[in-house]
């Protein structure tokens, strides 16, 4: 069965530019993964301990994928690009968060779904209401445009190519 599972990507070490645009070209080279839509890149304050700002995308995938499934295909994306884990919000070369996957609640020791802090980030709403502003957050009921209005955007700023 095929499914529509929407992500969530993010770097603030490194190359962040070229490890997200790497990243997105891995997953979709994956079996049972194709990349149907892309948002543009923001540049975000970091939400957490001080650290530099974060570059945010998110990105739709179909999916041939259970969720655990999924999970682990962008763990071990994380994993080739040198994501080591350490502390709780701190600096990463790659994040890939799996939000939303089809219009399924999941609560699982590991994974949860929706991602529980995707309705009040702006830098996860922005991106995906550029791609998906008509998906409804399960939980809340909303559409991810809906949702976008809810929160404080002024800290997420859309990168220009020209700016790479
Ligand atoms: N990710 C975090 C913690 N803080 N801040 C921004 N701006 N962007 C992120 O992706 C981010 C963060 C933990 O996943
Ligand atoms: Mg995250
Ligand atoms: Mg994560």
């Amino acid at each position: 069965m095929l499914t529509l599972a929407a992500i969530a990507l993010g770097s603030n070490l490194g190359d962040s530019f070229t490890t997200l645009e790497s990243a997105l070209q891995v997953l979709s080279q994956m079996p049972g993964i194709e990349l149907v839509a892309r948002s543009h890149w923001y540049q975000t304050k970091a939400i957490g301990p001080p650290q530099p700002d974060y570059l945010n995308g998110a990105a739709v995938l179909q999916v041939s994928h259970i969720p655990p499934d999924l999970l682990n295909a962008l763990l071990e994306t994380e994993a080739k690009f040198g994501r080591v884990r350490r502390e709780r919000w701190g600096p990463r070369v790659l994040d890939l968060d799996l939000l939303l996957f089809d219009g399924l609640i999941l609560d699982l020791p590991g994974l949860q779904i929706p991602h529980p802090r995707m309705t009040n980030r702006a830098f996860v709403l922005v991106p995906l209401a550029e791609i998906a502003p008509h998906w409804v957050e399960p939980i809340s009921g909303k559409t991810i445009a809906d949702l976008v209005q809810t929160v404080d955007c002024s800290e997420v700023r859309r990168v220009l190519s020209s700016e790479f």
